[in-house]
């Protein structure tokens, strides 16, 4: 055995994971694919990325000293502040001397014989070890649409989720942006404010609100640090894993005055605060709809051009399904000359060409082409990884109809391995940092318990999996968030299995259930 355990990736959870083994005395490496620590945070460099979380809340909360000495400087991070940031946490904590860069797993196979795995990296020798951590995340791989032409552009074309790490200067050049998720409406303001001419192409518009982003108030963030245990406490009892004093009305307890005073109170917070205005919205498609009614008169009340202000305004699915961006500028952008929007939606996007895109019968010329599209995103990691458990059972293969979990961290057939913020876990309906602290501690414990009382191996039952996945299903089918083609539901990717991959059901709840699980032995799983 080289060491206890071997954790792919080092983004947040993995950074964590290393730290909390090492600190309950076990051996641990790190193979990270990128050349240096961050995850999401280290691909995802396309200009204006930023967390949609408080950074005094999207951050560890694991060591007092590291956020009482650690300074944001603004309300919502930019990426390369959450990239230093975890820089700081790699260095401040010794982690470096444990992880492998530029180390791209392509498989892990249990050999059920020693109970351990053997995890291959290409370039490195096979490490073998009794745990195998998958911290791979949930936004990790680049989705790129097979868009037809795209190969006979003649300028450069970036994935956001890909950016290359030399600055990329759009100065005086004609760019174009397919694609108006989060990373799409966070990069079209910053890219226009560059560009000599900005065409989107937008296939589905999206619900955004303001993030009122600015420079953290030092008497503010004084204040947080002063009581951030109480403030992290509170979080991580929250189900949305920030505490936003979500209003416990429904829609219907008030009147349409009071409604419109709560909307515009919560969107003049910015941000998700919007999201908490009303207990019900998530549940209610009438009650989702006002909520959405009055984000579109918002657009309407930004955009000049009303044709432009139409094509923005996001119908055909719940405020909410989709996750919502926080955008700083993004309607505003429309209202430069030089942005142009293309609804592909009324001009479907035909090919690339050498010089531009065709959309509607009409070439648009361009100099660079920038592919917002998204992820295959919380299975895609895995998928990628040639994953055997016993018997040489593959994880492609065992979920080939959606991915099949047990509290999200667990598989059945493959033991020792577990999965941080894997599907079946509340992960991106959360603070991810928040349920990654909780996912982490979980996982510590658990292998600590099986040291203690000598066991070798972990496994999730089959029916105890079966159970989960159908309360998963369950659950997500009491609220709106399956009435869209998302990315939550794997609909992004062509000929993905459609299941909807997180727990609903709240970080809080969720943590309960986990500690249920532990305080019984382990419930559900079978410890040999
Ligand atoms: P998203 O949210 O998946 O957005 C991807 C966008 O790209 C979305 O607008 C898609 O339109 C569009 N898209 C994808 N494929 C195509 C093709 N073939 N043609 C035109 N448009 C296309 O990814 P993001 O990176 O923005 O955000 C991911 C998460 O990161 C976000 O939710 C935050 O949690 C942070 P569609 O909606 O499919 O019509």
């Amino acid at each position: 055995m080289d060491v206890d355990a071997v954790v792919i990736g080092a983004g947040f959870a993995g950074l964590y994971m290393l730290h909390e083994l090492r600190a309950r005395g076990f051996s641990a490496r790190v193979l990270e694919a990128g050349s240096d620590v961050g995850g999401t945070w280290y691909w995802n460099r396309y200009p204006g990325a930023r967390c949609d979380i408080e950074s005094v809340d999207y951050s560890y909360s694991f060591s007092e000293s590291l956020q009482q000495e650690w300074e944001w400087s603004e309300r919502y991070s930019a990426q390369p502040e959450i990239l230093r940031y975890l820089s700081h946490v790699a260095d401040r904590f010794d982690l470096r001397r444990d992880i492998t860069f530029d180390a791209r797993v392509t498989a892990a196979h249990f050999d059920e014989g020693a109970a351990c795995w053997t995890v291959h990296a290409p370039g490195l020798p096979p490490l073998v070890s009794r745990f195998c951590i998958m911290a791979t995340g949930c936004l990790s791989v680049p989705q790129v649409p097979a868009l037809p032409g795209l190969g006979d552009f003649h300028g450069p074309v970036h994935h956001t989720g890909n950016w290359p790490e030399s600055d990329v200067d759009f100065s005086g050049r004609a760019v174009g942006v397919i694609g108006t998720g989060s990373s799409g409406i966070q990069s079209i303001p910053v890219i226009a404010r560059q560009a000599a001419r900005l065409t989107v192409f937008q296939r589905t518009p999206n619900f955004s609100v303001p993030a009122f982003n600015g420079p953290l108030d030092p008497d503010e963030f004084r204040e947080v640090k002063a009581r951030y245990r109480e403030r992290r406490e509170a979080n991580r009892a929250s189900s949305g894993g920030v505490d936003r004093a979500t209003n416990e009305q429904n829609t219907f307890d008030v009147d349409e005055d009071q409604r419109l005073h709560e909307f515009e109170s919560r969107w003049g917070r910015g941000g998700f605060h919007l999201l908490g205005s009303y207990a019900d919205i998530m549940v209610d498609q009438r009650a989702n709809d006002e909520v959405a009614e009055f984000v579109r008169g918002k657009i309407r009340e930004v955009v000049h051009d009303p044709a432009t202000a139409e094509a923005l305004l996001p119908r055909g699915h719940p405020l909410g399904s989709k996750r919502v961006c926080v955008d700083t500028g993004y309607f505003e952008a429309y209202n430069q000359d030089h942005v142009t929007l293309v609804d592909l939606r009324r001009s479907p996007l035909e090919t690339i060409t050498a010089r531009g895109v065709r959309a509607g019968g009409v070439e648009h010329e361009l100099d660079s082409l920038v592919l917002a599209t998204g992820f295959d995103a919380m299975t895609g990691a895995l998928d990628r990884i040639d994953v055997r458990g016993r018997d040489g059972c593959e994880l492609a293969e065992a979920w080939s109809g959606g991915p099949a979990t047990y509290l999200g961290l667990g598989v059945a057939g493959f033991p020792n391995m577990f999965v941080l913020a894997g599907p079946g876990s509340p992960s991106v309906l959360t603070n991810m940092v928040t349920s990654i602290e909780q996912h982490v501690q979980w996982t510590a414990g658990c292998v600590d318990h099986l040291r203690r009382n000598g066991y070798r191996s972990i496994e999730a039952t089959e029916q105890a999996q079966h159970d989960w996945v159908e309360h998963v299903r369950e659950l997500a089918a009491e609220t709106l968030f399956p009435k869209a083609a998302s990315w939550y539901l794997g609909a992004n990717v062509p000929g993905k299995q459609q299941v909807f991959m997180p727990y609903v059901g709240g970080l809080d709840l969720y943590e309960e259930t986990c500690d249920a699980v532990a305080a019984n032995d382990y419930r559900g799983f079978d410890l040999k």
